[in-house]
């Protein structure tokens, strides 16, 4: 039986558990037909049972991601499992804002972003959904920074990116997160709804301009720490023009946010009073 979407909200007096939210647990992946069936392994068992629907998006894998999915749900019999697959490629952020309009289209409470390439522990999913069951968070951030990324193997030139990056973006949004740049993800549908996530670009520095959406907005975020792992994975992203991507992104909210320059995707009115510095991770 499918969870129904829950009709009281959580408070720490009055905790809602997680079995009566309705959960999504959204899978990217491209060229991911041989770490999907890792990941989907590694998804604690209890999670599997309460998902609503664990969904992978292949974004136009030349591979048998595709196949892969649809494998791995027939073979195991999970009738949660879905496996979408883009036409076309649609980009990180392409892919992001199929799943989330997705998930509030259909009534989803939360969604897990958990990325098809292994590289985010499915183990943590549990930790990262605790701050949900009381209430007090509008998106949880695993955060890899907070942790040991060196010697999860992060690279010494993505680690120095990764604190120049964070401490300008704190300086922009006045946070003080200890990074912006892991997908490690959850948000709360009814955060999802209240910000123009569509408008946000397609490519990897997506996961930024969501971020600014959500402070602009004054939605909560809660950190949790969470293992860093680089493997042998592929990796496809141009760090120096995310880079790039990111500065400029943080250059048009200033801009927009002193009324210099309009820009539509920063249209967003607070909902909930002033924006709160989020929680730092525990
Ligand atoms: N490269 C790429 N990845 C995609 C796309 N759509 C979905 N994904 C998935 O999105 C996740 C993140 O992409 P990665 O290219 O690994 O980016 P990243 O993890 O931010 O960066 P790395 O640290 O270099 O791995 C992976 O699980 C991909 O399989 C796409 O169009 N391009
Ligand atoms: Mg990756």
């Amino acid at each position: 039986m499918q969870p129904q979407p829950r009709r009281r909200p959580p408070t720490r007096d009055n905790p809602v558990p997680l079995e009566e939210m309705k959960i999504a647990i959204y899978i990217p992946a491209y060229n991911g037909a041989s770490t999907i069936p890792m990941v989907l392994d590694r998804i604690p068992e209890n999670i599997r049972r309460i998902a609503a629907e664990i969904f992978i998006v292949d974004n136009a894998s030349p591979d048998n991601t595709y196949l892969v999915g649809l494998g791995y749900a027939a073979q195991k019999g999970m009738t949660n499992l879905k496996v979408y697959r883009n036409d076309s490629n649609r980009g990180y952020g392409g892919s992001q804002k199929f799943a989330y309009q997705y998930c509030c289209d259909n009534d989803f409470d939360l969604v897990i972003m958990l990325h098809g390439d292994a590289q985010y522990a499915p183990e943590k999913i549990p930790y990262l959904l605790e701050p949900f069951t009381t209430g007090e968070a509008d998106m949880v951030f695993g955060s890899r920074m907070s942790g040991d990324p060196r010697a999860g193997g992060m690279p010494l030139h993505r680690y120095m990116g990764n604190i120049f990056l964070t401490r300008v973006e704190n300086w922009v949004l006045g946070w003080n997160l200890s990074e912006y740049h892991s997908g490690y993800r959850v948000y709360s549908c009814d955060a999802l709804k209240k910000i123009p996530f569509q408008k946000c670009s397609d490519a990897y520095h997506f996961d930024s301009e969501i971020l600014v959406q959500f402070a602009m907005s004054g939605l909560r975020v809660v950190e949790r720490t969470i293992p860093t792992y680089y493997g042998t994975e592929k990796c496809y992203v141009n760090i120096w023009k995310y880079g790039v991507d990111v500065l400029l992104t943080m250059s048009e909210f200033l801009l927009h946010k002193k009324g210099w320059r309009y820009s539509d995707k920063f249209n967003v009115s607070p909902v909930v009073g002033p924006t709160p510095v989020p929680a730092l991770a525990k």
